[in-house]
């Protein structure tokens, strides 16, 4: 018998689609999946201001394969310097739809994150007002923090009293990887959610460094032990609107991962649908698919849910390319290391 499963079109609520030559190859490969797709603002140099998200945009509109349903949702890059005004025309014109904070060099290309908190507070305030969404990479950088405590300690430390000082601001928190970022989302009264990859629900650190060290499975931030990746799958399957899929899907050319100091990241774009179908279906949760790929972000992004439909169909084992590639060099697809039994046929 075959299963097939029909659900609205996915979103991407945490997308890398680089620029030039790399986004040329990788939108395809998000187009053919996803209706809509946050876009991450931490090209070099980053995208700051409404003029540069246009610009930025209109790069992804001419780069868009013919014939695809698909919107990108631009984002800001917050620096200490970022003018709440320009933030507020950016998102009154609808072309954004959440601002990002980067803490100073917590991740790839993230060197004008912000530094002093206190310095950004008219923006939050001003997105609060206007019920903008802030997007976080919460993570502290402090080179005395273990690399595996920083999203925990930044909890504590940095998100929690920015959601004390400016209660009414909403926030996403960015690719959860800890037990202790669920526990804080689940307990927040309202104006928290959090984007779950595709690829922390699948690895844990062992994949990273048993039996030889694994570039294409090192990202930021770093897969975390088994019960963590344990409570990500409880939370992604549980139904819980405050979860949703941000694949994180990170493109670096092989030459750039597999060396001496390898660039983080996970490329999912091409396989994350059929890899979330897997996943569900082995928490036995396929019924909660839906909620988590194409409703749940939607929903706190305030946007309807895609009104077009993409088909799954279970079938026998299929492969994925182990490579896509770019003008800029190979790419690398993620590998979950299981069979996968889904397709998408529609
Ligand atoms: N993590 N790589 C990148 C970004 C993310 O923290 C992230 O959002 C990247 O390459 O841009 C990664 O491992
Ligand atoms: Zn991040
Ligand atoms: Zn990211």
């Amino acid at each position: 018998m075959t299963q097939s499963l029909t659900i609205p079109r996915p979103d991407d609520w945490h997308l890398h689609l680089r620029d030039g030559a790399m986004l040329k190859a990788v939108l395809p490969e998000t187009a053919r999946h996803f209706g809509r797709a946050i876009i991450m603002p931490n090209l070099v140099p980053p995208v700051v201001t409404a003029a540069d998200a246009a610009a930025y945009k209109a790069r992804i509109m001419a780069a868009m394969p013919e014939g695809a349903d698909f919107t990108p949702l631009m984002t800001l890059y917050l620096t200490e310097e970022t003018d709440p005004a320009d933030v507020a025309v950016a998102a009154s014109e609808g072309l954004v739809h959440a601002v990002k904070l980067y803490p100073a060099g917590a991740t790839t290309n993230s060197a004008s994150g912000v530094r002093d908190f206190d310095k950004v507070r008219p923006v939050f305030e001003r997105m609060a007002e206007i019920g903008l969404p802030l997007c976080v990479h919460g993570e502290v950088t402090d080179s005395e923090v273990d690399i595996f405590d920083r999203e925990a300690v930044f909890i504590d430390r940095v998100l929690d009293p920015i959601r004390r000082a400016v209660p009414e601001l909403r926030v996403v928190m960015e690719h959860v990887t800890t037990s202790n970022a669920v526990d804080y989302v689940t307990s927040a009264e309202a104006g928290l959610g959090a984007t779950i990859t595709a690829h922390h629900l699948i690895i844990n650190r062992n994949h990273i460094l048993v039996g030889g060290i694994r570039p294409h499975y090192y990202c930021l931030p770093v897969a975390k032990r088994e019960s963590h990746r344990l409570a990500l799958v409880q939370a992604a399957t549980s139904g819980d609107p405050r979860f949703f899929l941000g694949t994180d899907s990170a493109p670096h050319v092989d030459p750039a991962k597999e060396c001496g100091c390898g660039c983080a990241g996970c490329f999912t774009a091409t396989n994350a649908i059929p890899l979330m179908a897997e996943v569900f279906e082995r928490a036995g949760a396929l019924d909660k698919l839906d909620g988590f790929v194409s409703r749940h972000g939607a929903a706190f992004y305030r946007l309807p849910v895609s009104a077009s439909t993409i088909t799954l169909t279970r079938g026998d084992a299929t492969t994925f390319p182990a490579k896509i590639e770019s003008g800029d060099g190979p790419v690398t697809v993620f590998d979950p290391g299981f069979p996968v039994h889904w397709t998408v046929t529609g």
